[in-house]
């Protein structure tokens, strides 16, 4: 059976799960700490940058997140999350690597000040401009389609939407983007969002982690 190594408060993570739950997929979940844990040479031998997830088939070790995704889609098809065409494929695609190279670094800095209470006020201007330039682009590539390029859910749904969600949490709301905020409550109603959401009583330890990790930084 398949193992997802992975931490319930990790984004990367939490996409690999979901796609194992849509795809009807059976596997076992490997909780990490992140305390240390994953500094275990144990660990470090199927994950040599000491991350989460890790997805083993058998002796087959895969890290980084949209390469699990690609290989769960190749390896199990009869679910499928990405379109046929070429615009859509290039479409769900697009949508991945936007989240990943412009969004989350942006959503960075945000977490640190919301979550720790710390920041540099340029460099959280500008984050913040640059979570509404994707919003921008997110809301038009959107459209009038349930999903992104696609009637069903695709894998740009799941990389995109376990962090656009996030935002209102760190005091970026979603109401001029009404098309946005309705694709987050289509995700957010799906079992598979539901199963996999952090437990308020995580999040409050996260935060609290987050406070104690910022205090140097602060004085
Ligand atoms: N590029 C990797 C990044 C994975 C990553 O950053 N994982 C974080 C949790 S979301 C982690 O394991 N952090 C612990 C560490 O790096 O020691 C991916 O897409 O899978």
């Amino acid at each position: 059976m398949l193992k997802l190594y992975y931490n319930p408060l990790s984004t990367n993570s939490r996409r690999v799960w979901i796609v194992l739950l849509e795809k009807e997929i059976e596997f076992e979940l490997v909780p990490l700490q992140l305390n240390g844990d994953q500094f275990q040479p144990d660990f470090l031998a199927i994950s040599p940058f000491h991350h989460v997830p890790v997805l083993a088939d058998g002796d087959f070790h895969l890290i980084e997140t949209l390469a699990i995704l690609d290989y769960l889609e190749a390896k199990y098809p009869a679910i499928a999350l990405l379109p046929k065409n070429a615009q859509d494929l290039a479409i769900a695609r697009m949508v991945q690597m936007v989240t990943v190279n412009e969004l989350s670094p942006a959503m960075s800095p945000l977490v640190r000040q919301t979550f720790g209470g710390a920041g540099d006020p340029e460099k959280l201007e500008k984050a913040g401009q640059q979570v509404a330039t994707v919003l921008r682009f997110f809301e038009e590539l959107l459209g009038d389609t349930p999903f992104f390029g696609s009637n069903t859910i695709t894998l740009a749904d799941v990389v995109a939407g376990v962090s656009v969600p996030w935002l209102p949490e760190l005091g970026l709301s979603l109401e001029n983007y009404p098309k946005l905020q309705a694709w987050c409550d289509r995700l957010n109603s799906r079992p598979s969002w539901q199963q996999t959401q952090a437990s308020p009583k995580l999040v409050e330890a996260f935060k609290a982690q987050m406070k104690q990790l910022m205090k140097p930084q602060q004085s």
